[in-house]
C-alpha cells in the first residue's frame, strides 16, 4: 500500500499527540481495569455500553460520568480544540497482532458528527473506504497519534482495521504489536427503546 496519495476530507491525523510516558500509562490503568471478552477483540466500554448487536446507544445504556483519568483526556482533547462537544462515550479497543475491526461508519443516529481515536503501542493501518464508490485511502496510525472524523470522513466514510499481523506501506513491512485504542465520541441520547 502506498499512504498519502487520497486525502480524505474531514480526517484530520495529528501525530505524537501523547508521549511516550503519557501511553504508558494510560495502557498501565486501562491494564489494570475489567475487559468485555464477548468480541473477538477485548474492549472496555465507559459513560455509555455500546450494543454490538444491535448496533446502537441509548439513554438506558448509560453507565455514567467517564472515570477521572479519561475525564482528563476528554477534557484536553476539548480544550485542544478538537472536539466541539462535551465527550461523553469511550470505547477501549484492543488488538493483538492478527486482529481488526470490521469496515464501519459510527451509528449516526447514536453519535455526534466527530469521532476522536488515540492510538497507543503500536503502529497499525486504518483503511477508509468512500461509501460512494469503494475508493480506499490508508492511513498510518502510530503510537501516540490522535485521529479526528468529521464531516465526509465520518459520514460518508467507513474506516476499519484489517486483521493482518503485518502493515506494509511504501515497501516497508510494518509488523503490528499490541495496540490500543481510545475511542471518544459524544451521545445523542434517545429514549431507551424499554
Ligand atoms: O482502533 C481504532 O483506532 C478505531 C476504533 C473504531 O473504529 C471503533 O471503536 O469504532
Amino acid at each position: 500500500m502506498h499512504l498519502g496519495d487520497s486525502s480524505v476530507p474531514g480526517l484530520l491525523l495529528v501525530p505524537a499527540y501523547l508521549g511516550e510516558d503519557e501511553q504508558a500509562g494510560l495502557c498501565a490503568t486501562v491494564d489494570r481495569l475489567p475487559w468485555r471478552k464477548d468480541l473477538k477483540r477485548r474492549v472496555q466500554h465507559y459513560g455509555y455500553r455500546y450494543d454490538y448487536k444491535r448496533r446502537t446507544v441509548d439513554a438506558a445504556m448509560r453507565l455514567g460520568p467517564l472515570p477521572d483519568w479519561s475525564r482528563a483526556l476528554a477534557d484536553q482533547l476539548r480544550g485542544d480544540g478538537y472536539a466541539p462537544r462535551e465527550l461523553d462515550q469511550l470505547i477501549v479497543n484492543e488488538y493483538l497482532p492478527g486482529q481488526g475491526i470490521s469496515p464501519h461508519v459510527d451509528c449516526v443516529p447514536c453519535f455526534t458528527d466527530t469521532v476522536l481515536s488515540l492510538s497507543l503501542g503500536s503502529t497499525c493501518v486504518l483503511t477508509m473506504t468512500r461509501l460512494s464508490d469503494g475508493h480506499e485511502a490508508d492511513i498510518l496510525l502510530e503510537p501516540g497519534a490522535l485521529l479526528v472524523l468529521s464531516g465526509a470522513a465520518r459520514y460518508e466514510w467507513k474506516h476499519g482495521i484489517a486483521p493482518r499481523k503485518t502493515d506494509r506501506v511504501d515497501g516497508i513491512s510494518l509488523p503490528r504489536g499490541r495496540r490500543l485504542s481510545l475511542t471518544f465520541r459524544s451521545v445523542i441520547e434517545s429514549p431507551s427503546a424499554q
